[in-house]
């Protein structure tokens, strides 16, 4: 029998309590995000409740990721002295990613043990895993959450049936799943808004302080989407299992209008002068020309700052980057995951072809883009030795300058790859299982197979990735292809040069990465090892 929390949703303590939906002046909601200072889906939400009549404080639980340190008692306590300040409708809990579920499961314990507040769960993790969040919450909200979240507000405050709501999912009275449909996707984005920046009901829970702030008006950066959803079908991520979800329920990938763009621009850069830099976040950046021309006219006159985006090598059209590239374009991360047909094609279910590859490579070069990154997923169970030694080989006929972003395979939970492990025999359901629930460093373990001797497969896949990392410095370009004809006999000094140039500083390193034609680059380079 599954452990309900929900029992006051339904049962004396609705009618019983002020705490809850029975106060029918209280239009205070709590949203609460973990990781992410930025968190524009929770700032959506946020703008859209706003604009339809209710009161949303915005917590903000520590910052970035990628400076992960544990949630703290005190950064908790920090956290109930703000739910104690009000009555609210109910606690909305974000969930991007899987990554932080040990500690998500902390904040739930404390709202499960301390408080009467409806839980809300919502977001990219939960819309897949909504089955396993549902046990952990009250109600979850599938996909897109603007719609389901303002009609539960109201239903709530009105004391009227919410079980029909689109996109929710709860386990009923008689510990029952429901899962009711998912609504149609917002097909004007325009109509949702923009997300909600600053303002007095913001909050800032990091290095056990708290500030009253919205976290964004003191950063140098702003992060945006001017669409939601994604052309492409990759088996080991959540847009493509969003597109499926969203079949049949209208188109799933939208544009936001130009005119809306620069209202949230606009309006970031008014409460922020500090912003520096822009980075748009869509899965893929616009190759609509129409979109393109009317967004760089605008953004010269406008904006005028440098800005990031994600391509794709299918999405990468020369008029677009040269008129992106006219417009401040800054950094360009393209992801293609591996140099081999086989994987990229039959197990991530990429369709770029290695020319395709190439062939974008080319066109980014040519327009002098400062900053290129490709993505790149290596020393992964799903992949042999000759098929890492395709990845080096396609590194190589790259157009330099680049820089990689190497990582392993992440089998995320829901995702079609997770089953594609299963099958081959790599991972068992329950090994999988324990792995989502680990903390992000043992997650990480999993991504290389480390824990099952994979990465090294007798440390000859190790060799290969470590050259693959050496193909973005171009003026190593010669002693690599020497070294990799006898990669075997050369690993130590293959390892011993990635070495070397991974502990200096990123902006000496760039010196490698620009195509100088050098040898004695290298050598000195070597001599750095006496
Ligand atoms: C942009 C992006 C990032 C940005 C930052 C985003 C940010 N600051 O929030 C960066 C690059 C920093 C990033 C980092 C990471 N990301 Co990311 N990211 C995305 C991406 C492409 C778009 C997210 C987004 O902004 N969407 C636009 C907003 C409007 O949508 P949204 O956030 O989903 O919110 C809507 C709904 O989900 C819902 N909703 C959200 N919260 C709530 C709460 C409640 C109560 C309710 C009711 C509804 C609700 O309503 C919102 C409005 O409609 C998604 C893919 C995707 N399509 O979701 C991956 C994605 C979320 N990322 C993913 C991952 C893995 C990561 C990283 C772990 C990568 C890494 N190894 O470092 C980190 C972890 C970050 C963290 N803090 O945990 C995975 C998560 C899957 C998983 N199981 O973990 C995704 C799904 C991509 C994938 N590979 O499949 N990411
Ligand atoms: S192109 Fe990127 S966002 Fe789109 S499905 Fe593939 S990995 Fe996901």
């Amino acid at each position: 029998m599954i452990a309900l929390y929900n029992d006051f949703l339904w049962g004396t303590y609705m009618s019983e309590t002020t705490k809850t939906s029975k106060n029918l002046s209280n239009n205070n909601v709590l949203l609460l995000t973990i990781y992410n200072e930025k968190a524009p889906g929770v700032r959506y939400l946020a703008n859209y409740l706003k604009k339809n009549g209710f009161n949303p404080t915005v917590v903000f639980l520590k910052g970035n990721i990628y400076n992960t340190k544990p949630i703290s008692d005190k950064e908790l306590s920090l956290f109930r002295e703000i739910v104690d300040k009000k009555e609210y409708l109910f606690i909305g809990l974000s969930i991007l990613s899987s990554f932080t579920l040990s500690e998500i499961q902390k904040i739930i314990d404390l709202i499960r043990n301390n408080y009467k507040i409806p839980l809300i769960i919502g977001g990219a993790y939960p819309t897949i895993m909504h089955e396993q969040c549902a046990k952990k919450a009250d109600i979850v909200i599938r996909g897109e959450g603007e719609l389901s979240l303002l009609n539960l507000a109201i239903a709530f405050q009105q004391n009227q049936d919410w079980t029909t709501i689109p996109n929710l999912c709860y386990f009923n009275q008689n510990g029952e799943y429901i899962k009711n449909e998912i609504d149609t996707a917002v097909q004007n984005l325009d109509y949702i808004g923009y997300p909600l920046i600053g303002g007095n009901n913001m909050y800032f829970i990091e290095g056990d302080t708290v500030i009253n702030q919205d976290p964004q008006l003191s950063t140098d950066f702003y992060e945006l989407t001017c669409s939601r959803g994604c052309p492409f079908n990759c088996s080991y991520c959540y847009s493509s299992k969003f597109r499926s979800l969203y079949q049949g329920k209208g188109k799933y990938l939208r544009f936001r209008s130009v005119d809306n763009v620069f209202e949230e621009l606009n309006d970031a850069i008014s409460k922020n002068p500090n912003i520096k830099e822009i980075r748009f976040w869509d899965e893929v950046f616009s190759t609509d020309p129409a979109w393109i021309e009317n967004f760089v006219d605008r953004y010269k006159k406008e904006i005028d700052l440098p800005f990031h985006i994600w391509g794709h090598p299918l999405a990468i059209k020369e008029d677009i980057l040269k008129l992106l590239a006219d417009a401040g374009l800054q950094r360009i991360v393209v992801g293609f995951q591996s140099g081999s047909p086989n994987v990229r094609n039959n197990i991530f279910r990429r369709r770029e072809t290695n020319e395709q590859i190439v062939k974008a490579s080319k066109i980014i070069s040519y327009y002098k883009i400062p900053e290129v990154y490709y993505d790149l997923m290596i020393c992964h169970p799903l992949e042999n030795l000759s098929e890492i030694k395709e990845t080096f080989e396609l590194c190589l006929q790259l157009e330099p300058p680049f820089r990689l972003n190497i990582h392993g395979l992440g089998f995320l939970p829901g995702t079609d790859i997770v089953d594609i492990a299963i099958e081959k025999g790599i991972y068992t359901r329950e090994e999988l299982n324990d792995m989502f629930l680990a903390d992000e460093k043992n997650q990480l373990k999993f991504f290389y197979g480390i824990n099952k001797g994979y990465y090294g497969e007798e440390d000859k896949k190790a060799v290969w990735a470590d050259l693959i990392y050496l193909t973005q410095f171009h003026n190593l370009r010669s002693e690599i292809l020497s070294l990799s004809k006898y990669a075997e006999k050369n690993k130590e000094k293959i390892k011993e040069l990635k070495t070397k140039i991974e502990s200096l500083p990123f902006e000496e390193q760039d010196k490698y990465v620009i195509k100088k034609g050098l040898l004695q680059v290298f050598k000195k380079l070597l001599n750095l090892k006496q």
